[in-house]
């Protein structure tokens, strides 16, 4: 097959000083920072569904991708010759993982079992493809959204049989992505909410969507796929009420029907912001929980308001999620997957490039800004110091749990007015900045 991207060259780190818009400028692959490679921290992922499919379409128009490779029919060809399209991105780029959902990468077919077949026969594609290039995958997942049958969910839908046609699709993709050596399996609830209340038994959805999860867990240990389940939150869109809305909606409901354990969360940007959250609050929550599993990389747009999934340039934010994953000592399974796309102007191929490289130089210096600030121990300090009156006297007392109402009231009685001190948000704004 011939080459999709005849004119690029495989990109090379060129330092700081480089003009050129196919060059990198702070991500450097193999540089260690922080004890270890750049692409061990990062684990860039690439988007099937978007570096692949979209074809930037938007409400108010048809698409304006320009995909020279592909044409533009649903044939199981079509599918495996963009498998190559893909791989030859990443290989150029210099990403090692990549995510799918089941329909990206092959045809949804007249019926379940040739979807089934397609769907075996690019994956023979896709294991070729990774033992060639050494190339992994980081997750799978099915696309339940999509088809006119999910309309109304569906582990959610109202119709049983549309939750028998979603748990046999998951089913599929589990086994795929299990034998494609997938590092994790993740479940975003594109339409597991309501779009009206009017006609919806919330109880009995959210009780389904658990028993849907369940069923997956017992599948999952069925197979042998030992890998972390992922729940991606966002809170609408296209559902009006998503029930997996923010981290801690999430972490509600999977201690709610004891599936903690198997569990961790995808967290997004852009979701993070929808729900009217920051990406390092819903970062934080999840953390908290011992339940950070990987990162979809991407922002939106403070103005228009939807998920308009671009790629991340903000060093400002690309420095505080690695602050937080710095602090996690690492990914272990998961990985920073660009789910995002180019804007409906940018539809030329090698803008998918310049959109990568922007992110992954974005996450380069997030990364160098965040394991320097964590260096130089100031920003640390000052948090350890403002909480260190329970390091010891009453406060240990209070977190060893050794005192209650009584003996706190005797102690304030004895005391005096409680002190507090300046939290400083001014002056440890400014250290960051010092940063960056
Ligand atoms: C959509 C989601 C989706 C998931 C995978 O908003 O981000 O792309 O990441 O189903
Ligand atoms: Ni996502
Ligand atoms: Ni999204």
């Amino acid at each position: 097959m011939s080459e999709a991207f005849p004119d690029i060259q495989k990109i090379k780190y060129e330092g700081p000083k480089s003009k050129n818009p196919l060059g990198f400028k702070h991500y450097n692959a193999d540089e260690v920072v922080a004890g270890k490679k750049m692409r061990e921290h990062l684990r860039f992922g690439v988007a099937y569904w978007h570096t692949l499919r979209n074809t930037l379409a938007d409400p108010f128009g048809a698409g304006t991708s320009q995909k020279p490779w592909d044409d533009g029919s649903n044939s199981v060809e079509n599918a495996k010759k963009r498998t190559h399209v893909c791989f030859e991105f990443m290989d150029k780029l210099g990403v090692d993982y990549y995510c799918f959902h089941d329909r990206d990468v092959s045809p949804e077919c007249a019926t379940l079992a040739e979807s089934n077949k397609a769907f075996d026969a690019v994956a023979d594609e896709l294991e070729k493809l990774q033992r060639a290039t050494g190339k992994k995958l980081l997750w799978g997942t099915a696309c339940l959204f999509a088809h006119p049958r999910y309309n109304q969910g569906a582990a959610t839908s109202p119709s049983a049989s549309v939750f028998a046609y979603a748990a046999a699709q998951v089913k599929k993709a589990l086994e795929v992505t299990h034998r494609l050596g997938g590092e994790g399996y993740t479940f975003w609830g594109g339409r597991e909410g309501y779009s009206t209340l009017w006609n919806t038994n919330l109880k009995r959805e959210m009780d389904h969507l658990a028993a849907f999860l369940h069923m997956a867990v017992d599948y999952k240990k069925k197979i042998g796929f030992t890998g972390p389940f992922y729940i991606e939150p966002k809170p609408r869109e296209p559902s009006t009420h998503q029930y997996d809305s923010d981290s801690a909606a999430c972490l509600n409901f999977l201690r709610q029907y004891d599936l903690m354990e198997h569990f961790k969360l995808n967290i997004e940007t852009n979701h993070a912001t929808l729900a009217g959250h920051t990406m390092r609050h819903e970062l934080e929550v999840a953390l908290a929980a011992g339940a950070l599993g990987s990162i979809d990389a991407n922002t939106g747009d403070e103005l228009i308001g939807w998920d308009t999934d671009q790629f991340p340039t903000d060093i400002y934010l690309t420095t505080q999620i690695m602050l937080v994953l710095l602090k996690m000592g690492g990914f272990t399974t998961g990985g920073l997957n660009f789910d995002a796309k180019v804007r409906r102007e940018s539809f030329e191929p090698v803008d998918l490039f310049h959109a990568h490289i922007g992110g992954m130089d974005a996450f380069a210096r997030g990364l160098k800004i965040a394991s320097a600030i964590m260096e130089d121990g100031r920003l640390d300090n000052f948090v350890k110091q403002r909480y260190s009156s329970f390091d010891s006297g009453i406060g240990a007392q209070i977190e060893k749990g050794e005192v209650g109402f009584a003996e706190l009231e005797a102690w304030t009685l004895k005391n005096g007015e409680a002190m507090i001190g300046s939290g400083r948000q001014e002056m440890l704004e400014n250290l960051v900045n010092e940063f960056i």
